[in-house]
């Protein structure tokens, strides 16, 4: 070692120790921690006991620079994103937090010489599953991108005591088990009970007159909640940047317990307590259906006016007085969800800080923005009259009124426009009349977008089409994007060192742009070699545990052919099953001469109640079953459903994948975050021109990509003519014996009706168009089996996906929202 390099590191060791970095620093806090914090020492701590005692001593390393941003965007009033959602489907932090702090290597090490099993405590950790699928992982994304994009945020979410539930596999079906996160503790909150507020439901409202002999309106509440703080710290990549993560979680209101105990009703009493404490019980599954959804409307109002609450404290400790709230916080809606907001704040401005209905208005109006995720109708909320009548009668009042006025601004717009009246109302009123949250959203939001380029498009020509003509600068873009940090850094650490050794640096990591570099060492043989070697590691990680998990024994020299995301029609899996038949149906019949063995992995949770998603999860698991015990055909495929997929679980998936699926029915998908994953691990996406695909297969090149199917505007047009499925059924013969196939019963021991929901729907509905895209569907896996052949050229291939994935990064799409939509800069907090 040179002498100027030995002092330089003597010199980052001095850092280190001061900073409590160093390898020495990490140790003793572990052990103090195993000891004082879990009242354990070395040699009879539990598993468990020494995950927590790395999880404290990794928030030790947090709190500093948690204190002193906080500390920063109070004295510079920085202006603050507040974002709202249901859901933030986390992962596990401990990995990730040491790769933001920038010790991962030195805990490795300092692991090593306590004799610690690193990956075994890593394991240790349940993730926070508090969301469905993309919206809330997109979320989780978000909040690791304003951290390292330096922008002041608040997280404000639900603390659900149950997250998504945990999915097994019993018998080929999907069976559920509640989830038990913080059955062992959660050593990344601090519960803040003094930060609480009271959340009013039911009752009436009346008017009064105030002390100005002003009139009025109070809500006097029938029941009341309170709401308590639970913040967890989310720090930037690189950065001293700490933002909060703040969750709700609902508790009985004391004053209302004291009632109840005062009228000697003991019992009374611990039952509101129990009823209070449902609230923020448990996550509800998407694609169910809305109906007798009471306590998911509770939910929304819940934390919308705890966060509302909130943010109204913080802008009166810090700033001032309410004129210029509006000034000092944007807040993104993210999707419907939270858009009950829009009445909530205009509540709490007039009715408990005395505003104006016109001051209030257009404070409400330039806080808030929305992001809309779906274009499903069955996905779009709407809430009956009743039953925000019994639950939030101010809120209907209020939603009234600014219906009220919107309606009357139209139709000054539109003269003698009824239908355009009818079809842009807050109300729906064909049949039961309802709240449409959307249009709620549109109205009350100063900026509205979509979360890819073709969605964007969609979202303005048909879901918001009169919206979009009344106010067309409302509506913007912003394609989501992934961070590489869990997807990268802490899911694939072989190729992060890959990618950092043949850049030359590391500042990809913060800066996703510059694996561009990657480009130019695409040709070398050298690093096609490194590539391929990484890539099967991977593949050998994921067969050993899949093994493990499932009993399926994988061959990782087989190409993995992987889909992983929310089981649903829409997203087509069973395509991909069908697809799956054909190949077993070709070995079978002998003819495919040289095949290019694969391994089909499908990953995914489906509804509870969503009874073709599940038969579709038993489809792939009855196949499996054939495939995988037929000895003529198993040496060239296998089949596995790896059981819950989660962030946890997915981290595995990714790396290992050499094919992602992303086969959708064009305009359904919005965008999809799922492909953005994949192809930075160096998967080549098979995928329909949905979503972000579009963008994915611009962005790496036509070449790189293969692409089938329908476009969005085929699939239009064949609605419009009349879509049958059947001749397809019978103009494709190899379609239909794939079908019969099933219908034989050969997956179903002979069982001919077990499958028919699905091939009866697929064949008479087909509401997904599968059998339209079938014949280019397998038409295109042909020319991925081809192109697999020449190892050489697809590596190639892969190495160019990720080059150019740059503009995927969480940190892209962060950088335009601040810049576009919430007008803040950066507040750089120094380390
Ligand atoms: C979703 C979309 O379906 C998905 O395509 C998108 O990537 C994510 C994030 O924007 O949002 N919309 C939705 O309701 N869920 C999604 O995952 N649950």
């Amino acid at each position: 070692m040179s002498k100027a390099k030995a002092s330089e590191s003597t010199s980052v060791e001095r850092e280190h120790t001061r900073t409590g970095m160093s390898k020495a620093a990490l140790k003793q806090d572990f052990l103090d921690n195993l000891f004082y914090i879990q009242g354990r020492f070395r040699e009879v701590a539990t598993p468990h006991d020494l995950y927590m005692a790395a999880a404290f001593t990794t928030r030790d390393r947090l709190l500093k620079r948690w204190v002193k941003s906080a500390q920063a965007f109070k004295t510079l009033h920085a202006r603050t994103l507040c974002y709202l959602s249901a859901e933030f489907l986390l992962g596990p932090h401990l990995a990730n937090n040491l790769v933001n702090l920038g010790i991962i290597e030195t805990s490795q090490e300092a692991g090593q010489e306590l004799d610690l099993d690193f990956e075994a405590i890593l394991e240790e950790e349940e993730e926070p599953g508090l969301g469905n699928g993309g919206l809330g992982r997109l979320a989780a994304c978000f909040m690791d991108s304003l951290s390292t994009c330096q922008i002041p945020a608040i997280g404000y979410g639900i603390r659900y005591e149950f997250g998504i539930f945990d999915q097994a596999i019993e018998d080929g079906w999907q069976v559920e088990k509640s989830d038990t996160w913080l059955r062992n503790g959660n050593p990344w909150e601090i519960p803040r009970p003094k930060i609480r507020f009271p959340v009013l439901y039911g009752g009436h409202t009346e008017q009064y007159r105030d002390q100005n002999g002003e009139p009025r309106m109070r809500w006097v509440p029938s029941w009341v909640i309170d709401g308590v703080a639970y913040d967890t710290p989310i720090l930037g990549y690189g950065v001293g940047n700490v933002n909060l993560l703040r969750l709700w979680k609902a508790e009985a209101s004391e004053s209302f317990d004291f009632q109840a105990f005062n009228v000697g009703d003991y019992y009374g009493a611990v039952h509101a307590k129990i009823e209070a404490e449902t609230i923020s019980k448990v996550l509800y599954p998407n694609d169910e259906p809305e109906a007798g959804k009471e306590l998911r409307l509770k939910q929304q109002h819940f934390f919308v006016s705890c966060s509302l609450q909130d943010m109204i404290r913080l802008h009166l400790n810090t700033v001032g007085p309410l004129d210029d709230f509006a000034d000092k916080f944007a807040a993104q809606l993210n999707d419907t969800h939270p858009a009950l907001a829009v009445a909530e704040l205009m509540r709490l401005l007039m009715d408990d800080h005395g505003m104006t209905w016109d001051r209030s208005w257009e404070m409400t109006q330039r806080t808030f923005c929305y992001t809309n995720h779906t274009l499903l109708p069955e996905a779009l909320e709407t809430w009956s009259v009743t039953l925000f009548e019994r639950l939030l009668p101010r809120h209907l009042e209020i939603i009234y009124e600014i219906n009220r006025r919107f309606l009357d601004e139209i139709r000054m717009r539109f003269l003698g426009d009824e239908d355009r009246v009818r079809r842009m109302s807050l109300i729906a009123e064909d049949g039961e009349r309802r709240i449409r949250m959307a249009h709620l959203a549109v109205v009350g939001s100063k900026a509205v977008n979509g979360v890819a380029k073709l969605h964007s498009e969609l979202v303005k020509s048909t879901l918001f089409k009169d919206f979009n003509a009344l106010w067309p600068e409302k509506f913007h873009n912003v394609t989501n994007g992934v961070t590489p940090r869990r997807f990268m850094v802490v899911s694939n650490p072989r190729l992060a060192r890959l990618i950092t050794e043949c850049c030359g640096h590391d500042d990809w990591i913060r800066d996703l742009d510059r694996v561009r570099a990657l480009e130019s060492h695409a040709e070398s043989s050298d690093l096609q070699a490194q590539w391929k070697a990484v890539k099967l590691a991977a593949k050998r990680d994921l067969t050993e545990w899949l093994k493990h998990v499932t009993g399926v024994q994988l061959d990782p020299a087989a190409m993995f052919d992987v889909q992983a995301k929310r089981i649903h029609e829409y997203k087509r899996q069973h395509l991909n099953a069908l697809h799956i038949i054909r190949c077993y149906q070709e070995l079978k019949q002998g003819l495919l001469k040289d095949p290019v063995p694969r391994a089909f992995i499908f990953g995914g949770k489906a509804a509870p109640a969503y009874f073709l998603a599940k038969l579709i999860i038993k489809l792939i698991n009855a196949i499996a079953e054939v495939v995988n015990n037929d000895p003529e055909v198993n040496g060239f495929m296998r089949v596995v459903f790896m059981p819950d997929f989660n962030v946890k679980t997915g981290q595995r998936l990714y790396p290992a994948a050499d094919l992602s699926e992303q086969i959708s029915l064009a305009g359904k998908e919005a965008s999809g975050t799922g492909n953005m994953k994949f192809s930075m691990n160096g998967a080549l996406t098979i995928g329909t021109l949905d979503g972000a695909n579009l963008e994915i297969r611009e962005a790496v090149g036509k070449e790189n990509f293969f692409l089938f199917g329908m476009t969005a505007e085929d699939v239009l047009e064949k609605q419009i003519e009349g879509y049958r499925p059947w001749d397809y059924y019978h103009g494709d013969h190899e379609l239909k014996a794939d079908i019969d196939l099933i219908n034989s019963g050969l997956f179903s021991h002979g069982d001919t009706k077990l499958f028919r929901p699905l091939t009866d729907d697929l064949i008479n509905h087909d509401p997904f168009m599968v059998l339209a895209d079938y014949r280019a569907y397998i038409e295109c896996q042909q020319r991925v089996s081809e192109a697999y052949r020449d190892q050489q050229h697809w590596v190639r291939m892969s190495i160019l996906n990720v080059a150019r994935m740059g503009y995927f990064s969480s940190d892209r799409a962060i950088r335009e929202y601040a810049k576009n939509i919430w007008g803040i800069a950066p507040t750089p907090i120094d380390l």
